[in-house]
């Protein structure tokens, strides 16, 4: 219209001659690319952009960004971003502490968050070429796969019932008053968590408030969800309903912090999946689907290996450790996920899961390993070792521990977890494995070939690894193994009676005269973790030894004297010290393992059998996937049972 009047310009035809015609188009089409190059500098969270450039732009949109399954949550994604707006959930990004966390356990030993400067995982990056997957998951592949996954299904190829025949009720009355006390034990956590610290992480219990800490990226809720099947279990009913109405309503995954990508799957994703399986609460389900999704982008690198740190919200940015050397990845960390994974491909029906955690596993199946020995760096862009340290306990431990449950959990048929497990179980015990002049059996800890004759609290776990592993192991075996295992969690008991309280060091030391005490005084603490406990459950169903209930017993009647205050249980510093002091720190791992354990140990076998159920590295219990009942179109059908060779 304008330039209809302009002189010389016919008003024949469209009005305008070839060449103002021309001259319009190519403006135009100046204007179009200068509003779409604008959009590059729009911030991420503007809807716009995410609309116009996600699909080249951002990691996190290779698996389908803008979270696919939380638009399809009924009313939800609205009101979760609202109450990240106000309430505890604002600025999450910005409280994000970067300083060590000392109380949070995991094996994998507590450090900041590292540096981004050094190793971050950047859109550009992001292209190289082992990093992209085009693959988008989201809710969509139960359409595309096959049938959604069938509850009732699975249910039925449980060989026992999960709860056993009467709630795993033992028939003697002192053990079922030991249990009694275990129970109420874990409501008095659960009750003073809920009353100073609901909706918090964990509870402090001598300020009497909540803790929210720095591992779970904005997530909330950890007590919570670590909680649910051990409210569940031990029946405590009215807990577990206000757990799941909190999950249904509160937990909000639409966080945008740094978090743990090891401590986000052991914790929320494990006790998500236990949670669904021991109920079929569909809302548990739809939960850890859309976390898993948010955790794949930590798998954009050269080589697939995951970086331990992961942004949660949608730029799926992912870094290493700052105090892991030369950026690299923990073995500890992505190792421990092959479990959930595997779960997390059978519930959606999309195998990008398993595909992720076999890739882990193929790279260490092939590399090159000093004296058969995984060290504990491995960098994700070279592949190669970083360091070689060498240990059973923290940044190790539960690499080998997934090894052998992912044989189990696969019904005995994955050959290659089981074939790499007890390759790994040798060389430990020609180069680890050591006897104290004491007599005491233990797992020493290896730098470069140097042994350092230590052995930490999280590397007692190995007592109950090595017994369920002592079944299928090299013919001849068996008794070897099971002897080794009861050697290791006597060792380990022994931490705990050579001390005043009666409660184990965070690491032992067998030199210098020492024989399984700390020699250190940044050695002495104790955390209120569970692997000792772990051991004893383990060792208690293998052999029906009564000395493991006793040794038990003695644990509960040591944290009740010296962790128990007046609102909640808490961490000591000094397990020699016999005027004990607390660390303020009611763990979400003391309800999840610690106590789930010691109700196990004092409860019939058939609560959660162990043919039926693996525990994932937080005591969440996972079921197996039978073989002879392997859901229509499962997408786990193909990976994690045979050698992908
Ligand atoms: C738990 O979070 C898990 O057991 C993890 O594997 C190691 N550390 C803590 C408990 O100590």
């Amino acid at each position: 219209m304008v330039l209809r009047k302009l002189p010389g310009v016919s008003a024949s035809g469209m009005g305008l001659r070839l060449s103002q015609k021309f001259v319009f188009l190519l403006f135009l089409s100046g204007l179009v690319t200068l509003c779409f190059g604008a959009l590059f500098f729009l911030p991420d969270s503007v809807r716009l952009k995410r609309i116009f450039l996600s699909k080249n732009e951002s990691p996190a949109v290779t698996v389908g960004s803008d979270n696919e399954l939380s638009k399809k949550m009924p009313g939800d994604p609205e009101h979760q971003r609202a109450g990240l707006k106000g309430g505890e959930g604002a600025n999450v990004k910005l409280r994000v502490s970067r300083k060590p966390s000392v109380t949070h356990g995991a094996r994998t030993v507590e450090r900041s968050v590292g540096s981004r400067a050094q190793d971050e995982w950047s859109p550009a990056r992001a292209q190289e070429p082992a990093a992209r997957d085009e693959r988008v998951t989201s809710a969509a592949h139960n359409g595309e796969r096959g049938s959604p996954y069938n509850y009732e299904a699975f249910k039925k190829c449980l060989l026992k019932p999960a709860l056993g025949k009467n709630q795993g009720t033992p028939s003697d009355s002192e053990t079922l008053q030991r249990r009694e006390k275990v129970k109420e034990m874990m409501k008095f956590a659960w009750d003073n968590y809920k009353r100073y610290a609901w909706g918090k992480n964990e509870l402090r219990p001598l300020t009497r408030n909540g803790h929210i800490g720095n591992m779970f990226g904005g997530l909330r809720g950890a007590s919570i969800v670590d909680s649910l099947d051990t409210l569940y279990i031990m029946g405590l009913m009215e807990e577990y309903e206000e757990a799941k109405e909190w999950v249904q309503n509160n937990l909000d995954l639409n966080s945008n912090g740094e978090a743990s990508l090891f401590e986000v799957n052991i914790r929320y994703v494990g006790g998500l999946l236990s949670a669904y399986y021991l109920t079929g609460a569909e809302i548990f389900k739809q939960k850890v689907l859309e976390l898993g999704e948010k955790l794949l982008p930590a798998f954009n690198t050269p080589t697939g290996i995951p970086r331990g740190v992961i942004n949660l919200g949608s730029s799926g940015t992912s870094w290493s450790w700052g105090w892991a050397s030369a950026g690299s990845s923990i073995l500890a960390e992505f190792g421990t996920l092959h479990l959930e994974f595997l779960h997390l491909s059978e519930l959606s029906r999309n195998p990008l899961f398993t595909e992720k955690v076999m890739n882990i596993r193929k790279l260490l199946n092939k590399i090159e390993k000093p004296h058969g020995l995984y060290p504990n760096f491995l960098s994700p862009v070279s592949g190669n070792w970083v360091q070689h340290h060498v240990s059973i306990g923290g940044l190790g431990d539960s690499f080998y521990e997934y090894l052998i449950k992912s044989y189990l959990m696969s019904d005995k048929t994955d050959q290659e977890a089981k074939k790499m497990y007890y390759s790994a179980m040798e060389a430990i015990e020609t180069n680890l494995v050591q006897k104290s002049p004491g007599g005491l059996t233990y797992v020493a800890e290896w730098r470069g070939g140097i042994l350092d004759h230590k052995m930490g609290h999280l590397a007692c776990f190995s007592g109950g690894m090595i017994g369920i592993g002592a079944e299928d192991g090299p013919a001849g075996q068996k008794q070897h193994y099971l002897d080794l295992a009861a050697e290791i969690t006597h060792t380990c008991h022994e931490s705990y009676s050579r001390s005043a309280t009666k409660l184990g060091p965070e690491a032992f030391r067998f030199d210098a005269g020492a024989e399984a005490t700390a020699t250190r005084l940044s050695d002495r603490y104790y955390i209120l973790r569970p692997e000792v406990i772990e051991s004893y459950m383990y060792m208690w169903r293998l052999t029906h030894d009564p000395k493991y209930r006793e040794w038990g017993w003695e644990a509960v009647e040591a944290l009740e004297k010296h962790c128990r205050v007046d609102a909640g249980f808490s961490g000591i510093r000094d397990v020699y010290a016999s005027t004990v002091s607390h660390d303020n720190m009611q763990q979400s791992f003391f309800l999840s393992e610690t106590l789930k354990y010691l109700y196990l140990l004092f409860s019939d076998d058939d609560l959660l059998p162990l043919e039926d159920w693996v525990f994932n590295t937080e005591a969440h219990p996972l079921p197996v996937i039978h073989k002879s009942c392997l859901q229509e179109n499962s997408a786990t059908q193909d990976h994690g049972q045979t050698n992908l060779e």
